[in-house]
Parts: structure tokens; sequence; C-alpha cells
């Protein structure tokens, strides 16, 4: 048997679809989603299988102009899950088209491109009507050297089986890297995180989602099989404490159910969720957030 494998680096402007199409791919949530922009932040990697093929997806983070610390730290594994990968599919919003995002993102592509397959995939192709999706196409192909264009919804699995039919025969021969059952490489304790901090998104408006993380302090197995979860939700103001616990904690309160029951589904046994929100200024600085989160911490960041 002739086995291929090999890294695919999801790449494109945040919102564009990446945890998406990852999810799709592995068939499991793996990477959380929200119509919010910068919802990923670190890499996270989830393994398909397709005949003899082991595809191993790395999502990243969107790629747009960083400000801060964590936006640098962000674009840079980002462009590091690029630069990892055999594989780098552009993701790019049929709706918006090339946007000036776009545009700033074929330029650092041609870097990448050196020594590997770069391919386009133009989602949410339901979004528009398909006239519009062959002049997007040409103008794409027309700036950078693209390997294949494919148009798909990764929302609706339009377009996705192609897709992974090509990735399995473009991937390089060689032994898988994963067992063949395992569908992510995140540690437990990050998944989980990462799903509370996808329910607080959702909840929260403005600026909050971005001010905030979420770390598991303490994982304990108990005798009857349930799991007793304990996170901490940092937040950088008093005020925005006030906000993510709501009026009569009533934010907490449902953010915990919908985190609880996704976590109970996800495990398969009963869990118990304890939140608890604490103010630090300064959490936006400290390494030790970022290596919680799985991002580097650099002085160059
Ligand atoms: N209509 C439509 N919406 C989609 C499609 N794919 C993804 N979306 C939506 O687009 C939004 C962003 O999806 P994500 O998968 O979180 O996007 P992302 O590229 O991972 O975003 P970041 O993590 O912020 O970089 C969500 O609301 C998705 O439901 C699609 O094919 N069609
Ligand atoms: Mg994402």
């Amino acid at each position: 048997m002739t086995t291929h494998a090999g890294f695919v680096a999801l790449i494109g402007e945040p919102n564009a679809g990446k945890s998406t199409l990852l999810n799709r791919m592995v068939g499991a949530k793996v990477s959380i989603v929200t119509h919010k922009v910068q919802t990923t932040r670190a890499r996270v990697r989830g393994v398909a299988m397709e005949g003899e093929s082991q595809i191993v997806f790395v999502d990243t983070p969107g790629l747009f102009q960083p400000r801060r610390r964590l936006d640098r730290a962000m674009v840079a594994a980002a462009w590091g899950g690029a630069a990892d990968a055999e594989i780098v599919l552009l993701l790019v919003e049929a709706h918006r088209g090339i946007t000036e995002g776009v545009e700033r993102i074929l330029e650092g592509l041609a870097d990448v491109a050196q020594g590997r397959t770069v391919a386009l995939v133009i989602n949410k192709i339901d979004r528009v009507q398909s006239e519009v999706l062959l002049g997007l196409t040409k103008d794409l192909n027309d700036r950078f050297d693209f390997a294949e264009t494919f148009l798909i919804s990764a929302e609706r699995g339009h377009g996705v089986e192609v897709l992974r039919s090509w990735l399995a025969k473009t991937l390089p021969e060689g032994p898988w890297l994963y067992p063949e059952d395992q569908i992510a490489d995140l540690p437990m304790r990050m998944i989980a995180a990462e799903i509370t901090r996808e329910k607080l998104t959702l909840r929260l408006h403005q600026e909050l989602p971005y001010q905030m993380t979420v770390e598991t302090e303490n994982w304990e197995e108990r005798k009857d099989g349930s799991a007793k979860i304990d996170q901490v939700i940092y937040v950088v103001r008093d005020g925005h404490k006030g906000i993510v616990l709501g009026k009569r904690g009533e934010t907490i309160k449902s953010v915990s159910q919908s985190s609880r029951e996704e976590l109970t589904e996800f495990l398969g046994r009963k869990v118990h969720l304890f939140l608890q929100v604490k103010v630090r200024p300064n959490w936006l600085e400290e390494a030790e957030r970022y290596s919680e989160m799985g991002l580097d911490f650099k002085d160059g960041n």
C-alpha cells in the first residue's frame, strides 16, 4: 500500500471560513467558529483520512494588519503554518472578492510559495451568483500562479469532496503522521477553553472578545466517570468583568450552560464546569497567557 501524508495550511483573511472548512474536512468540530473576525488565535490541526492519504489540515488565525502584540503573534502563527505545510490553500470570500487584505496576502504569499503547492479556494459561493465566480477566478489567477482553483461552500459542503480528493492525490508519498483514528492534536484542556471562548465571543459585543482569554486551570476525573473542569476568564478591566457576568450573573450562566452542553457532547460524559472571571489588566503582555493559547511570545512580537 502506498500511503500519502502531509500538512495542508488554510490561510486567508479573518472570517474567510478556514475553521469551518477544517471542521467539515475532519467531520467534527475541532476549531471554533463565530461570525466575528479573529476567532482563531493559534494553529489548530485536524486530521482527515481519504483512501490511503492522511491529510493534516492546519487551521490558522486570519491574516490582517496587526496592531497589538497578540495580533502580531497570531499573524506570525498563520504565516508559520503556511511555511510548515506541503500545500497552502488561500481562502477568499466569494462575495467580498479581492479586498485590500487579500492583496496584501497575495504579496506575502510569494515568499511562502517557494517549494510548496499553493491553491486557491473561493469560499461562500452560496452567497453569490455563479457569474461572479468566473471573473473572480480569473482576476485572482492573473495575480498569482495558483496550482488549482476550487469553488466551495465550506458551510454547505459544496465542492468540498473535489478539493479533498485533489489534496489526497497531491500530497507526497509517505507514512501517516498520526494514528488513523486521531482527529485533532490540541490538548483537551485547550479544546475545552476554546469552546468556552466561542460561547463568550458569541454573547459579547464589540471589542470585548478581543480583550479576553480563557484558560482551563484544573481538570479532575471523578470516580463516577464525570469530569470537573475549572476555567478562568481573564479580562482587562473591572467593567468587562461586569459585562461578562451580566445582570444577576445571567450572561456567565448562559455561557456556562452552552459550553457545558458542548463539552458533554464532545467528551461523551457528564461535565461539571466552573467559570471564574478575573481582572488582569496586563494579560495581553504576559508570556504565560501566550503559551496557554499555543502562541509564541517573542521580543519582536
Ligand atoms: N454563507 C456562508 N458562510 C460561511 C461559509 N463558510 C463559513 N461561513 C461563515 O463565516 C463565518 C466565519 O467562519 P470561520 O470558519 O470562523 O472563519 P475563519 O476564517 O476561521 O475566521 P478567523 O478564525 O476569524 O480567521 C461564520 O459565521 C461561518 O458560519 C460558507 O460557505 N457560506
Ligand atoms: Mg478560524
